[in-house]
Parts: C-alpha cells; structure tokens; sequence
C-alpha cells in the first residue's frame, strides 16, 4: 500500500505548476508521506491557486499529522460546497478584489431612479382587499427563514430566533413566527368548504453557528406547535477568508492547520433551495409562492397578509416588502436602475452602496432625505416573496448561483493591506438581477410602524445612532410591538387608547405605549380584529393586555392595569367591564449589569409583575 500512494505521491508532486512544483514548498513536500493521493491533489489545487503560504508553519511529518489531514478535509468541504470549488472561489475573489481596490463602481453605465411601487395604507378599502386576497393564497404558499447569520453587531450570545420579540408574554422570534404562520394556515383554510389540510411548509436555513442551536429551540419547545414534518432545516455552509488582494487564503489565527472562514451571506438560501429539491416537491403539491424573511422582525406577519394578496392580484414574479427609509438608514434602498444601453431593472441597492452610486450619478450630496424627511428610496426590509414557478425557471439556468460581493477593510488609501481578513459574499435580494426584462418585479410600501421593527443593534451602538433614526435595538423592537397593536386597536376596534410617554432605556429614548399582546391565531387582519371588539374600550397608558386565545371578544372593557385572558381554542369568550389594578410595572436596567440575564438587559427593563386580573 505504501508503495502504491508512494508512487501516485510523486507523479502527482512532479507536476510543474506555472513554475512551481510542490517540491517548491518545503514543508507541503517534506508532508507528502502522509497525505492520500486526493489529498496530494487538493494540495496542488491550491499551490496552484498560489496558497502556498498555507503550508508554511506545517511541522516535520510525525508531529501534528491528525491536525494535518483535517486541514484537509476541511479544504475537501470549502471545495465541494462552492460551485467550481475552490479554484473558482478564488479567481472570483481576484476579479472582485480588483474592481474594488480600483474603485469600480459595481452599478457602472447605470443611473438610478426613484421606481414606482404598491404603496398601501393601513386599514383602508385596498389594504382591506388585499388582505383577504393574502389570507386566501396563504395555503398556496412556503416560508423560509433565513437564519444563518450570527448577528455580529447585536452581539448576543444564543441564537436571535430565541430571544424574546417582546418581555410581556416572553414570545421567542421563532415562536412568533410558527404560530404566525399557523395562524394564517388555520385562516386560510377555513376559507375553504369544508376545510382543507394544507401544511404550509416552514424551511429554516442555519450555519455552523446556528444550526444545532435552532435545532435544540424546536425540539425542546415541541416546534411551537407545527407537525416536525413541516419544518426543514437547511444548513449553509461558510466561505474561506482573504487575506489580501491577491486572494490569500486566511489562516485561522487560533490554528496553522485551519483556514479561517465566515458566512457567505443569506443569497446561499437559493441555490440550497434549489439543490434541495423541495421547489418541485412543493410545485407539484399545488403551491404557488414563497416568502423569504428574516430572523428578527417582530412585527413582519401584520404585514404579510397584504403583501401577499398584492403578489397575487398583480401577479408578482418578485415582490419585495418596503417601508419609508431615512437616507443613511441601514438598510438597502430599492432602486430602478437603467442602463446606457436601456436595460432596466428594478432592485436593492445595498446601504453601503446606495450614496456612492447617487454621487457618481449626479446626485452630489448623495444619500439625503428629501422633502417628505425620508429617502426617495424605498428602504428594503428584505421580505420577499417569489412567485415559485417563474423562480424555479429562473434557478434551473442558474442553479441559485448569486451574484458576489466583495467588502474589504482597508487600512489605508493605498488600498493595499485590509484591517482584517474579507470574504466574497451574496445577498438574497440580489435575485432579480438575473431575470429577463420580461419578469413582472414590483414592491409594497407599508408604514414601518406596521411592518418594521428588526433587532440588529446591541445598546451602546443603538445609544449612538442619529438622532430621528431607528435604533433597531432590543429595546426599540419590543416597544415597536406594543405601538403597533395599540394603533391597530385604535384603528380597526376604535378603542381609546392613551398617548404613550417617552421614556430612556440604555440611553435610547423611546415612546412607551400599553402593553397590548395577542397570540396570531386572535388576530392577523384588520378585518378579523374589528369583528372581536365591540362598544366602548379603553386602555390606560400603564396598562398591558394579553390575549391568548382565538375567540375572545373585548365589549365595553375599560383597562387601567394588566388584564391577562387565557381560553381553549374552540371556547368564545366575552370581556368586559371595568378592570383596575397596580398592574405591571416597567422596571429599568443597565445593560452593563451583568447580574441581569443577557436579553433582559440588553433591553433595558425588566416587568415586575405587582398585580393582574388573569381570566381562564
Ligand atoms: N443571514 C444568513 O442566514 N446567513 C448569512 O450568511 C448572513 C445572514 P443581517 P443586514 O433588515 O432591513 C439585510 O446581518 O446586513 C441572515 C439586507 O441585506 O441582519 O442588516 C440573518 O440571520 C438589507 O438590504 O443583514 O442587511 C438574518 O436573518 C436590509 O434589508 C438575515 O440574513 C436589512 O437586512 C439578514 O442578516 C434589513
């Protein structure tokens, strides 16, 4: 045996490469008795790529050969998981590396404009339409999560889908979602006659940093209530590091025999999807749409019974969900570009992105807001939703394939050295840059206070955000949802409630409303929550409301305290009257105490709960 991987060891190890034979790398050569031949082979893949360097700290054969093969298992799987492995990872990187230490502008011959869009009002007639329209498509329709991303600049320590959306009732993100989703699924059905058993189908894409976490907040919460069988998780995989302009593979500072890797971004989720085989399975089952989301957004389901019946009466091959953006706001902006040559298309243009494409189009100060206070620029909340035929079409000529991105750090002007090692990414929204003319794109504005309300931010950073700018913070995105349902409750039930006070929690100030809640199955349209509330109601300011059941009617209630109403599914519940009590007190925290859970600080109170009226 030894004779025969001795043999294929040096034909292969003969081989020039532009010059440069492994022969010329000391410490790869002096190894090459304890490599397989594939692994010889991977070995001249990269001296040929020009990595050489990754063997230069490799110790004599003997000493460290366990750490040595799993370097190259781990190239084995950087290779396989990128189309046209790792030779490909790397010329592209060179490409991109180039174009930008050029300054080359990746919207180059384009010049943008403001596009024209669905624009929709809360609770009027259209919004109304639209609405039922959705409810009626939802047993048509997949939900996938993307969730790979370990959120750098939260910095929390689990996973985001497990942090509460909101302390009142402790719903996790993914919780709320599950339910969201099986609330519309139970709606949607019982539209048909006589019912109809559609699952709609949940898919979840992890990374290394998330997937067994996700796995473990499913299982150990009996996945908030949906069949096991409708919910996949597909993992993503990460990309290697670059360490300069020449596409350097990175070691990993914690181990020589490591590369270091990073996410490649939430654009994996197409080409999974599509290697999956679960866009014919769902093709064939009748369904039609699919909805893309994000892991943090604790107000996205009051927005997706709309956006979905726009999909469906414009007839969408892509509809994007937009809110107003303030310039600057972290958050791409959707663009139409047109081309020199008369291309069109309309797509988000990436925050970082946005204000050197307008400079360099004549537009010289850039991303401003203009009359209105916010951008022209409708700001991208990256809810898309995709109708699934055209885009299995569409991904049968690219195999899900996005375009990449390059972002490097430089330490200087010379563009010649990066702050740390850089990696080529893709982003899912960047789908429809492939498409023909010919596809329908569109988007559907929707006020943020309705449909917006992401968790990115950790609290010193939120702290320093621009005065009028959105904190997207813990803090910010659980008072986003007591605002939210205390204007839907203003406006679909005509309830009196009490203007909110402003309040500084971890240096962020924001307006305190009551704390109103419901589960989803109580109420995910307009329509449906104007039916369950009748008479007079009123709810004070200190107040919070928590409503978990599907059939509870609030007649003639008069809150000034916390009132909690529990009911089994089929029960019809009736709640009235005056309730008055000490209620639940908001109590502040410093994020800097770290006596105090994570997620309870990082939002900078906590509930005391003094007194409530809990009905069963
Ligand atoms: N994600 C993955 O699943 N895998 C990855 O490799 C990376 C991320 P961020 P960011 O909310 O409005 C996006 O980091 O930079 C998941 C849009 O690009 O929160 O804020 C991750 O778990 C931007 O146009 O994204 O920017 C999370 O669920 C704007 O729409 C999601 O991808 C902005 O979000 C987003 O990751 C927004």
């Amino acid at each position: 045996m030894a004779s025969v991987v001795g043999s294929t060891t040096e034909k292969l190890s003969k081989l020039d490469i532009n010059g440069e034979s492994i022969f010329s790398v000391p410490n790869l050569h002096k190894n090459l008795s304890i490599l397989s031949p594939d692994q010889i082979k991977l070995a001249r893949m990269l001296v040929e790529a020009g990595q050489s360097h990754l063997f230069q700290s490799w110790a004599e054969p003997g000493v460290e050969d366990e750490e040595k093969r799993g370097f190259f298992e781990q190239v084995a799987r950087l290779n396989a998981s990128y189309p046209g492995g790792l030779t490909s990872y790397i010329k592209t990187a060179r490409e991109l590396l180039a174009d930008s230490k050029a300054g080359k502008n990746p919207f180059d011959g384009f010049t943008p404009s403001v596009p024209t869009g669905e624009v929709l009002t809360y609770g009027d007639d259209n919004f109304v339409n639209f609405e039922e329209l959705g409810i009626r498509e939802a047993r048509n329709a997949v939900f996938v999560l993307v969730a790979g991303g370990l959120g750098e600049r939260l910095g929390y320590n689990g996973i985001k889908l497990a942090l509460p959306s909101e302390t009142t009732m402790g719903t996790c993100f993914l919780q709320n979602y599950i339910e969201s989703i099986l609330a519309l699924q139970d709606a949607s059905c019982r539209l048909v006659q006589g019912g109809c058993q559609n699952q709609i189908p949940l898919v979840i894409m992890t990374s290394d940093d998330t997937h067994a976490r996700t796995i473990e907040l499913l299982e150990s919460n009996a996945y908030f209530g949906m069949e096991p069988s409708q919910v996949k998780l597909l993992k993503q995989e990460k990309v290697a590091c670059l360490d300069d302009n020449d596409a350097r593979l990175a070691v990993d500072p914690k181990s020589k025999y490591r590369i270091q890797t990073k996410p490649h971004g939430h654009g994996d989720v197409h080409s999974l999807l599509y290697s999956s085989g679960l866009l014919n399975i769902w093709y064939d089952a009748g369904l039609r749409w699919v909805l893309f989301f994000q892991d943090t957004n604790g107000l996205l389901f009051k927005a997706i019974p709309a956006a979905l019946g726009v999909s469906s009466s414009k007839l969408y091959d892509v509809n994007s969900l937009a809110v107003p953006r303030k310039a600057k706001e972290a958050i791409g902006g959707i663009t139409k570009l047109t081309h020199a040559d008369g291309r069109t298309m309309v797509i988000n243009v990436e925050y970082n992105q946005l204000d050197p494409l307008l400079r360099a189009t004549g537009h010289p100060d850039g991303d401003i807001n203009c009359e209105t206070g916010y951008s022209p620029f409708p700001g991208n909340i990256n809810q898309l939703i995709l109708k699934l035929g055209p885009y299995i079409k569409e991904l049968t000529k690219t195999g899900g394939a996005i375009k990449e991105f390059v972002n490097p750090k430089y330490k200087d002007s010379s563009k010649t050295s990066f702050k740390s090692s850089t990696r080529l990414e893709c982003m899912m929204q960047d789908y429809p840059k492939t498409l023909p003319p010919s596809a329908r794109v569109g988007f559907t504005v929707m006020d943020t206070w309705l449909a917006y309300a992401p968790v990115k931010n950790n609290p010193e950073d939120a702290a320093k955000v621009p005065k009028g700018n959105p904190y997207h913070s813990a803090t910010s995105g659980e008072m986003a949802i007591y605002r939210a349902n205390s204007l839907i409750l203003r406006k679909a039930g005509g309830v009196q409630i009490d203007d909110p006070v402003q309040e500084v929690f971890n240096g962020q100030e924001v307006e305190v409303w009551p704390r109103i809640t419901w589960k989803p199955i109580w109420g995910l349209t307009f329509s449906e929550i104007k039916r369950k509330i009748s008479g007079s109601c009123s709810i004070s300011q200190r107040s919070t409301l928590v409503i978990k059941g599907c059939n509870i009617f609030l007649e003639d209630l008069s809150l000034d305290g916390t009132l909690v109403v529990n009911s089994v599914e089929d029960a019809e519940v009736k709640v009235g009257g005056v309730v008055q009590n000490k209620g639940w007190i908001l109590e502040k925290v410093d994020y800097k105490d770290t006596t105090v859970p994570e997620e309870v600080r990082t939002r900078g109170f906590r509930i005391n709960k003094v007194e409530q009226l809990e009905k069963n």
